[in-house]
């Protein structure tokens, strides 16, 4: 069975796409947190850093630049904060790979 995220890459459930190439999307985040949230994902079924493996150096290196580059195209000039929730304890919910990219306010600082 296709994670949800997988079903967003190829086209089975509807999502707001800002950015895709051939190993990774980015769509809006369902339920913003913040005026800016955008989830930059692998299209490969990664469930979370801790599945990682040396082959994925390249995909995880890609996910960044991505975040970047969309957090560019957002204008987030002001800055932004890139999250990855990783496992139970770090607050992962959706068992896909992805990062968080969040900006458009100010935001504090620690998380809960
Ligand atoms: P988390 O790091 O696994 O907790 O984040 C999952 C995110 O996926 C969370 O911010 C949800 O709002 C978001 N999301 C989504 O954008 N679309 C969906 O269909 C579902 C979750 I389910």
């Amino acid at each position: 069975m296709a994670t949800l995220f997988t079903q967003i890459v190829q086209r089975e459930i509807p999502a707001d796409i800002v950015y895709e190439d051939d190993l990774t999307l980015a769509f809006r985040d369902i339920a913003p947190k913040a005026p800016t949230h955008i989830l930059v994902i692998p299209k490969k079924e990664i469930v979370s850093l801790a599945e990682l493996t040396a082959e994925d150096e390249a995909i995880v290196g890609r996910c960044v630049m991505v975040a970047h580059k969309v957090a560019q195209a957002e204008g987030l000039d002001g800055g932004y904060r890139l999250v990855c929730n990783s496992g139970d304890d770090g607050g992962q919910e959706v068992p896909h790979l992805h990062f968080h990219v969040l900006g458009g306010r100010k935001l504090t600082w620690p998380p809960g």
